[in-house]
């Protein structure tokens, strides 16, 4: 009966976004039509340089007729991208930039006069040569965006801690943004099909965090991810051509702290499974209560947040009550397009659920780089370092380092390599309760995208996951347990 209901809701799921799938190529194509050759957008980092020039000719040789306001440099937004600032000159109007752009229905940064392609989730930052993706609209002043992916996921994880499940996991989300005063005011909803698949999440050797009902951790399983996860509102104001200070609100939202989360990086994008220094690194991305202000200079960033320290409980279909109770700063630099780099700290007041009386101080530290290659080819890199310092308590590291390879003729190829110091996954074995062991976990899938459109691309993949534990966990996770996936996802680009 479960079975039957869960599967009736993954079905609904599948047809809603393959229904707005439609919908959204089809209103592409008729912007296409109109306005400009969109197959650029499906490139990964497409040569924004090939905009630029039409844009400095017209603003060098032609002052714009009708600037009333003081230039808002967030509509010049290739200028920033490329860092060599053409000075504050004027910029051209925010029609005549469109319309040289022919670029992402207008769409700069949230945060800044960057290009769109270096803002992560939350309030991060990713690399500019960060794949476009999405579909692009425009409504009065609005500019809009979305996209999302869907994974239909059969997962096996082996030895005597495994388990087996099918079900579904994904992401949709949309954003929003329009000129306000000098500056650019956002709004922004991500949503996810996660909780369908039911409060125990699904199997995933080697995982912790979280509750499934209130009175026992998640252990070798993964949590699913709130219906909720983003609702933010941001603005942001010009300093200069290629500076301006920004405010990020989101109920949920993500603080500045850590790397850009799993699903929003190109190297962890495509694998569907979470990564198990997820609670190191990046799981405050769904965080009840989130107010960040920043300031961006060029190619750097700081921000500071105020963050309710509790991870979402159990219930993931609600909005739970906010609280500013812990605080985070991030500091972030992309010295190159190809690079993107940030260090945060975070003190975290009462994360677990089920160890109230415990504190977190969080330090991260990561660096993406996303290289094109080919023709329209990336290959991304991610390298990251957590490190929970739990008061009272121990001091625990996590590191990860993940690759992928998206090949444009429909083949992607990924891999990601972990090393965990964990006190959870063994708290029911006396003998090992209160040792911190390191945990290690290997990683390599692929996905094949049999059906491609300018917007839309389905595919199926698999991946395989290998272990190395210390000899003390062997007798419970068995000597050499062997954890595998095969999933079909569709991903709206
Ligand atoms: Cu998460």
């Amino acid at each position: 009966m479960h079975t039957f209901v869960g599967f009736g809701r993954r079905a609904h799921w599948l047809c809603a976004l393959a229904l707005i799938a439609a919908l959204g190529s089809k209103s592409a194509s008729a912007q296409q039509a109109s306005e400009h050759d969109h197959s650029q957008h499906t490139m990964p980092a497409m040569d924004h340089s090939t905009h630029q020039a039409p844009i400095n000719k017209t603003t060098k040789t032609k002052p714009p007729a009708r600037q009333t306001k003081p230039q808002a440099p967030h509509r010049n937004a290739h200028e920033g991208a490329h860092g060599d600032t053409h000075s504050a000159k004027p910029a051209a109007s925010h029609a005549g930039h469109a319309a040289a752009n022919g670029d992402h229905g207008g769409m700069t940064g949230f945060l800044g006069a960057y290009p769109m392609t270096r803002e992560g989730s939350g309030t991060s930052w990713v690399p500019d040569t960060s794949p476009h993706e999405g579909i692009h609209g425009r409504v009065g002043e609005w500019s809009t965006m979305w996209h999302g992916y869907l994974n239909l996921i059969y997962d096996r994880q082996g030895g005597p801690r495994g388990a087996d499940k099918t079900f579904a996991a994904g992401m949709v989300m949309a954003m929003a943004q329009r000129p306000l005063g000098d500056g650019t005011f956002g709004v922004r909803a991500m949503l996810s099909p996660d909780p369908f698949m039911g409060n125990s999440g699904y199997p995933l050797l080697l995982a912790s965090g979280e509750t499934a009902d209130g009175r026992s951790h998640l252990i070798d399983r993964q949590h699913p991810h709130d219906l909720f996860i983003e609702l933010a509102a941001t603005y942001s104001h010009p300093l200069s051509a290629t500076s301006s200070v920004f405010l990020y609100a989101g109920l949920p939202g993500e603080p500045a702290l850590g790397p850009p989360a799993f699903m929003h990086r190109t190297s962890g994008a495509d694998s569907p499974e979470a990564p198990i220094t997820h609670h190191w690194l990046d799981s405050t991305h769904i965080t009840f209560g989130v107010v960040t202000a920043g300031l961006v200079v060029d190619r750097w960033k700081i921000e500071a947040s105020a963050f309710r320290g509790r991870e979402p409980d159990q219930y993931r279909y609600d909005i739970e009550a906010p609280k500013l109770d812990s605080f985070s700063a991030r500091f972030s630099w992309n010295p190159i397009r190809e690079l993107s780099m940030q260090v945060s700290w975070g003190r975290i007041r009462s994360p677990e659920q089920l160890a109230p009386n415990i504190d977190e101080d969080r330090v991260t530290a990561s660096a993406i780089y996303t290289q094109p290659f080919g023709n329209g080819n990336l290959w991304s890199t991610t390298a990251a370092w957590g490190r929970k310092v739990l008061r009272p308590g121990e001091t625990l590291d996590g590191y990860l380092l993940e690759s992928a390879l998206v090949f444009k003729n429909a083949v992607t190829l990924f891999a990601r390599a972990e090393r965990v110091a964990e006190t959870e996954l063994h708290e029911d074995v006396p003998a090992l309760d209160g040792h911190v062991l390191m945990v290690n976990k290997f990683s390599v899938g692929g996905i094949y995208d049999f059906y491609r459109t300018e917007h839309t691309k389905i595919g199926i993949g698999a991946l395989v996951s290998k272990y190395a534990l210390p000899d003390s966990l062997k007798p419970i996770y068995g000597s050499d347990p062997t954890s595998g996936m095969i999933f079909a996802r569709l991903k709206v680009i």
